[in-house]
């Protein structure tokens, strides 16, 4: 039976490389395999594709009878309605591991709470000595850059930069000043700021009402002073639509190194600076280094667990 391979609407990087590169890495072990993706991707990933030139090959439907294979997500709640759970057989993610997968043992699970999920694919490929094509590894490096913040972030494991380093030896064509030119693009975000601030689901393993999004820009506070405005009307409007009570964002900048979390108001402020201890000025809460939205989702997950 046809495997079709895929993730979360809008797909982001770590995404979209993991469904294209699994996809491969399953033909070539002679599985008749396709992806399917619904959405608009992610504006960093169509940067990539142009950059490099690489076409994407998305099928149109998922049939009835097809095998799903999950990548980068264990998560019901953020699939395409034709994906049904009784077809999925496989799931590889770097995401916490939700409770429906207890009662549905028969799923071939790998789940590492490692920096990206792309890392377990390279790895497959590595390990079983299957070569992998130029296209898929160049997403697959981007994928684990991506999410890993160019390997800055401390949920960056040693595999990560391990197989991103294996990654870059494949192709030539991946160098520091593409990453550099990739990430300076992907600032420029004009009028996709609302998806590009993924605020749209609630976290789903707090007792609170709780969406924080993630921003990742070249250059924080210039950014800030450009589009503060914008991002707090989304926030308002996010979190009337969506019925969220704690809704903020975290604003990653991926060249100087530091993050600013701004929050919609107050008592969004003050769960957050009691859990990590960030310090809030004008709802705006400026760190010394680099931190992930997963780090801070961690510890108040701790503290409002379900
Ligand atoms: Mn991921």
């Amino acid at each position: 039976m046809r495997k079709v391979v895929t993730t979360y609407i809008n797909p982001d990087m770590d995404g979209i490389s993991l469904m294209y590169a699994y996809t491969e890495l399953l033909n070539k072990k002679g599985e008749q395999a396709n992806y399917y993706f619904e959405g608009t991707i992610k504006k960093e990933v169509e940067i990539v594709l142009n950059k490099f030139n690489i076409k994407l090959n998305n099928i149109n439907k998922i049939e009835n009878d097809d095998n799903i294979v999950l990548v980068d997500t264990n998560y019901l709640t953020e699939l395409s309605k034709y994906v049904k759970k009784e077809n999925i057989v496989e799931i590889i993610d770097h995401h916490n591991r939700d409770s429906w997968l207890d009662d549905n043992t028969d799923i071939k699970i790998q789940i590492e709470l490692i920096g990206a999920a792309a890392t377990l694919v390279a790895e497959r490929f590595k390990n079983e000595n299957i070569g992998i094509s130029r296209e898929s590894a160049i997403l697959l490096y981007y994928g684990i850059i991506s999410n890993t913040m160019n390997l800055k972030i401390k949920l960056t494991s040693k595999k990560d930069i391990e197989m991103a380093d294996w990654l870059k030896q494949q192709v030539p064509e991946i160098t520091d000043k593409i990453t550099t030119e990739i990430f300076v693009e992907k600032s420029e975000i004009g009028n996709s700021l609302r998806e590009e601030m993924e605020v749209e689901f609630k976290d789903q393993f707090m007792s609170i009402s709780w969406s924080m999004g993630q921003l990742e820009v070249a250059n924080v506070e210039d950014f800030l002073s450009k589009y503060e405005k914008d991002i707090r009307k989304i926030l308002n409007t996010v979190s009337e639509e969506n019925d969220v009570d704690y809704i903020s964002v975290n604003c990653m900048d991926i060249i100087n190194g530091y993050s600013i979390v701004v929050a919609r108001d107050e008592k969004t402020a003050k769960v957050i600076s009691d859990a990590v201890g960030f310090e809030f000025k004008d709802l705006k809460a400026k760190t010394n280094e680099l931190v992930s939205r997963k780090e801070i989702v961690k510890v108040i997950r701790g503290i409002y667990i379900k």
